[in-house]
């Protein structure tokens, strides 16, 4: 489902709970990182890209005129209510605090939105390794800045989203899950250096490949502690080596003082200066297309969190296998775990053409293997939090140009139908671009009813 096929059901999911049309809606999306794991808190260079799962928000000003903030989930988790009238605290329930930590972040800004109703649907699965958590927070913070039409800057915000994990839910994350889903771009990965915060958009538009991410379904209870002492490792290995962060280590740093570390320590800088190197080799080989060698890549990666990180599990290492035995010739360019490790999911490099195959022979030998059904789709690189009701006309507009700009080199999906004009009438959201430019849009419908562009079905339709 596009983003804003979701957001018109959150809409109206909205409409249900709280008996009036929201005022707002915006969309954060989750992520998966190609490569470059657990290098963004020792200063590296991270290369994720957002993906087509977005945690979602309407909203419109409290009922009662008061100064709470209540979101309820449409899942039917426990509501959080948040009293902007008392200093923002972490409590329950748990899921809270994520919103919580990002309200308090704006607050200390000078951006307060007044009371709200607000209703959330994530499709972001969670604890999947693909960012619920920073999609919740990204979502949040955008859904501030629709209310007060003050807008941050985009470094700022993400800070702000790592800051609310850091000290509302107890998590030391690194910087890359905010960044994404804030600066995601369709058709682009974010080559992202973490130490200096520089970003670079790496295009993927070569039809014949695509991203394929399983979900392990399991999620094992020791990720958090273990996330933890993993930072705190990577510290002592970079005291020991006499640098800043693991980011200035030289790859024989390790060898040269291992009589001075442990062995765990030495793996973990292992890891982690290897992997700052594949991550920027991978960068080069996506420009060139070389498809083999990214592969070879994210196999490489995957071995190194497995033996010297050990941030891998049984069910992880069971898809990398099978990815591994369907190999190129089954259409597999090479496969890996992703995000923090310990379950959650794997991304695959895989001929477009070989997808349904590849599916299905990942779902039936994983499920022999452990006995648990994967949850396998593919997603194209999407674009980062917009907000798409409410917030003027900017994000629509630029959705909209940037699916125009796509018809060249002949690109066109479902999601850019989602833009024609009539879709938006028909569920209400004539009012999502007041004023805007519709030219985009209507030249795309155009190209589709003359034949010059195709919309898709399920699936991004090349040409
Ligand atoms: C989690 C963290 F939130 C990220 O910052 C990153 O460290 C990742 O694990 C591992 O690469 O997603």
């Amino acid at each position: 489902m596009s983003y804003l096929e979701l957001a018109v059901q959150v809409a109206r999911e909205f409409a249900e709970t709280y008996g009036r049309p929201p005022r707002w809606v915006v969309a954060a999306p989750g992520r998966v990182n190609v490569i470059g794991e657990h290098t963004d808190y020792n200063d590296g260079f991270v290369l994720p890209m957002a993906i087509e799962r977005y945690a979602v928000m309407a909203a419109d000003k409290s009922a009662d005129g008061g100064d709470v903030i209540q979101i309820r989930d449409a899942s039917g988790a426990e509501p959080v209510l948040i009293d902007l009238s008392a200093p923002v605290k972490p409590g329950a329930p748990k899921w809270g605090n994520y919103p919580r930590g990002v309200i308090a972040g704006c607050l200390a800004r000078g951006i307060n939105p007044g009371g709200l109703d607000v209703l959330l649907h994530s499709t972001v699965p969670l604890g999947g390794g693909l960012s619920s958590s920073a999609s919740l927070e990204v979502c949040t913070a955008t859904l501030l800045e629709a209310v007060t039409g003050k807008k941050l800057d985009p470094v700022e915000k993400a800070l702000l989203c790592q800051k609310a994990e850091h000290e509302f839910a107890g998590v030391p994350c690194g910087i890359m899950d905010q960044f994404i889903s804030i600066m995601g771009r369709e058709n682009h990965l974010l080559l992202l250096d973490c130490r200096s915060r520089k970003t670079e958009l790496v295009p993927v538009n070569d039809p014949s490949v695509q991203l394929l991410i399983a979900n392990t379904n399991v999620k094992h209870e020791l990720a958090n502690g273990e996330y933890a002492s993993r930072r705190a490792q990577c510290e002592a290995a970079a005291k020991i080596l006499g640098v800043p962060s693991l980011r200035d280590a030289t790859a024989d740093a390790p060898e040269n003082a291992k009589g001075k570390m442990d062995d765990v320590v030495f793996r973990r800088a292992r890891h982690v200066i290897g992997e700052i190197e594949r991550t920027l080799h991978a960068a080069e080989g996506i420009r060139a297309s070389n498809w083999p060698t990214v592969g070879q890549l994210m196999y490489a990666s995957h071995y190194s969190l497995r033996d010297d990180y050990e941030v891998s599990c049984t069910e992880l290492d069971a898809l990398v296998e099978i990815a591994e035995s369907i190999g190129i010739k089954g259409g597999v360019y090479g496969c890996r775990m992703t995000g923090g490790g310990f379950g959650g999911c794997t991304v695959a490099l895989v001929k477009r053409d070989a997808v349904a195959e590849i599916k299905k022979r990942m779902a039936a030998d994983y499920k022999k293997k452990t006995g648990i059904d994967a949850t396998i789709f593919v997603s194209r690189p999407a674009g980062g939090a917009t907000v798409v009701k409410g917030g003027g006309a900017g994000l629509i507009t630029q959705a909209s140009s940037n699916a125009a700009g796509r018809l060249n080199p002949g690109v066109v999906g479902r999601n850019d139908l989602a833009f024609s004009g009539n879709f938006l009438k028909r569920d209400g959201f004539g009012v999502v671009a007041p004023g805007g430019d519709h030219d985009a849009e209507n030249a795309l419908v155009d190209q589709i009813s003359t034949g010059a562009a195709k919309p898709g079905g399920e699936e991004t339709v090349c040409r």
